[in-house]
């Protein structure tokens, strides 16, 4: 990172209408000009992406979007996998440091503005909260979702992709059933109050409604828990700029 450690990147607040816009289907670079420039966040709609833009509209501080759309390609094409060569979103560029993966975009938001108390402030509440992102992140996202959306990336042989993804919906099943159950007892993940875990997990929530999963009748609690992080006026704008609705994809 460019700030020094524990330094936040940059201060919410100061000419917010003028400095967070909305850049359409552009991949721009960072460089040496883009040092004190605002974070730029690059997301696709409904995408894990919708995570930190979330978060950055929590903490209120200039920043820009540019869409990087994993539906027409734009992620697998070679600007952009020179920006992110994992060609993934959500990317967020600092100055001239390029941050990848969304639990760790999510961690360095929070530490960002450690007034906001974003993360977990205990050991325990930390640990938890590895352990949540570790499993959303891997099991259920790049495995489980991943074998529902895009089993070619498990086989070429298409007359596999039905089963794949049948495995993937059995897996998901099983997870968000886990999900439910943990959620027994709570307003938030961690700690009771609001954290960057919980619009993380409304990303996985989104995703159950959009491949069909009545989610509504089969996970309440978690549904009770989507609904409160909807409630937030930050993940309200941020659903109104990506144009998505909460509840399909
Ligand atoms: N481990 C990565 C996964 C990122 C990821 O798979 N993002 C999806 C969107 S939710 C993507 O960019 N997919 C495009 C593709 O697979 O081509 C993270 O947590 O950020």
């Amino acid at each position: 990172m460019c700030a020094a450690r524990g330094e936040p990147l940059w201060r919410g607040g100061e000419n917010k209408s003028v400095m967070k816009t909305l850049v359409h289907a552009q991949v721009r670079w960072p460089d040496s000009s883009r040092k004190r420039a605002p974070p730029t966040l690059y997301f696709s709609p409904g995408a894990c992406s919708l995570a930190p833009h979330i978060v950055l509209e929590e903490i209120g501080g200039p920043y820009q979007l540019a869409l990087a759309s994993t539906a027409d390609g734009t992620t697998r094409s070679p600007e952009y996998l020179r920006l992110n060569p994992k060609g993934r979103v959500p990317v967020l560029v600092t100055g001239e440091s390029v941050l990848t993966e969304a639990p760790a975009i999510l961690l360095h938001l929070a530490l960002s503005a450690p007034e906001l108390k974003l993360i977990a402030s205990t050991n325990e509440g930390l640990v938890r909260t590895l352990e949540w992102f570790n499993w959303l992140s891997g099991t259920v996202h790049s495995v489980a979702i991943r074998q529902v959306r895009r089993p070619q990336s498990f086989s070429a042989d298409t007359s596999q992709h039905a089963s794949i993804v049948a495995l993937g919906r059995e897996s998901l099943a099983s997870a968000f059933a886990l999900i439910e159950e943990r959620l027994v007892g709570l307003t938030w993940l961690i700690e009771d109050r609001y954290t960057v875990l919980d619009p993380y997990l409304l990303v996985f929530h989104r995703w159950g409604h959009s491949i069909g999963f009545d989610m509504a009748n089969n996970y309440p609690r978690w549904t009770a828990h989507t609904h409160r992080v909807v409630l937030r006026p930050a993940t309200a704008a941020a659903l109104l700029q990506e144009k998505i609705a909460p509840w399909t994809n």
